[in-house]
């Protein structure tokens, strides 16, 4: 079990304690995928625990959701006090947050616009996502042999949760051998992504990254990415990118809210730049991680600091098995 529990899951307006939070086993999305979900991170800053760009995430949320006919019973706001307080009622600091709706229980059958929307939010700590060593040695990664998801059948864009299967066989096919992570092409063959990150490669001191036709989540770690590299004056483009450009790179990084920012030093079995994280990449972790924990000035805005009120009501306090949220 990778996951470590904390007290409390907020369920449809409801504070619920974390071993109680259960589905019914023919709910609709565990059937057929019908879920829209996110990953955010909460750091720990001077100015007290604060949520990285909330807003951006909730606002991806809720537009998945628009693209699957899902009408969610919470307005971003809501959803946003009931982060906030998913992270203070657990007393956690630094921590990952799970938004995740979904058809519930009582419709079967394909269509789903019957079937009711629950909306949960968890929390928990969960450290880096592809080891905390691999942020600074980088990992070895494969260019998988399923393509991504396209627009044809899916909506590369959302965040929707019968679309991870294809990264589901990606990622198994990648850990089989001595890779940590997979990369998928598109239809055309062309770069997109990994199973849960985005992708870049650095040549000739240029950021190169598969642009937003070559099917792709809209990353918000990425568009932190771009903006921060632009800042420091590094070019980046957005085009398409060749399988072999690769393994011609001179660096080659992912990121991901779970993953953060983490060099890939191997790619089937080619040595990426020296073998090992190159520069650039080093330059943009710094930097991103400066971002993320408020040590950097112009990218306070992108942190939504939880609200201290809720700081005054210690986890510890709360006894009763059920407790309506302030913002049910
Ligand atoms: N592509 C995919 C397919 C993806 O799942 C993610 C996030 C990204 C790119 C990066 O997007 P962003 O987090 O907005 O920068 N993957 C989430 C789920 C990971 C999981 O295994 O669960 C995450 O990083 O939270």
């Amino acid at each position: 079990m990778n996951v470590d529990p904390s007290e409390f899951i907020w369920c449809n307006g409801e504070f619920v304690p974390w071993e109680d939070a259960k589905v019914h086993v023919l709910s609709h999305g565990l059937h057929y995928g019908t879920g829209v979900f996110e990953g955010i991170r909460c750091y720990d800053t001077e100015r007290g625990p604060a949520v990285f760009r909330l807003t951006e995430h909730l606002d991806r949320l809720l537009r998945s959701a628009r693209l699957y006919f899902m009408e969610l019973p919470y307005e971003r706001d809501a959803l946003r006090r009931a982060t906030h307080e998913v992270v203070t009622r657990n007393g956690l600091r630094e921590c990952y947050i799970r938004p995740i709706a979904f058809r519930g229980y009582g419709q079967m059958g394909l269509c789903p616009l019957d079937a009711p929307v629950d909306v949960t939010i968890a929390a928990w700590k969960w450290g880096a996502y592809l080891g905390e060593e691999s942020k600074r040695t980088g990992i070895r990664a494969k260019v998988s042999s399923w393509r991504r998801i396209n627009s044809d059948s899916l909506i590369p864009q959302a965040k929707a949760s019968g679309q991870y299967l294809n990264s589901v066989l990606a990622k198994v096919e990648a850990l089989k051998p001595r890779y940590q992570e997979a990369i998928l092409l598109d239809d055309h063959g062309y770069v997109c992504e990994g199973t849960g990150e985005n992708g870049y490669l650095v040549r000739e001191g240029e950021i190169v990254t598969p642009g937003q036709s070559n099917s792709i989540l809209d990353g918000i770690t990425r568009r932190s990415v771009i903006q921060i590299a632009r800042d420091l004056g590094y070019t980046v483009s957005e085009r398409n990118v060749g399988r072999a450009e690769l393994y011609l790179a001179d660096e080659v990084f992912l990121s991901g809210t779970a993953a953060e920012l983490v060099p890939v030093v191997e790619i089937d079995d080619h040595p990426i730049g020296g073998g090992a994280p190159g520069e650039i990449t080093r330059v943009l972790q710094a930097a991103f991680d400066d971002a993320i924990h408020g040590r950097a000035e112009p990218y306070r805005e992108w942190l939504d600091v939880v609200v201290p009120r809720d700081l005054e009501t210690p986890a510890g306090d709360v006894s009763e098995r059920r407790i309506t949220g302030a913002t049910g």
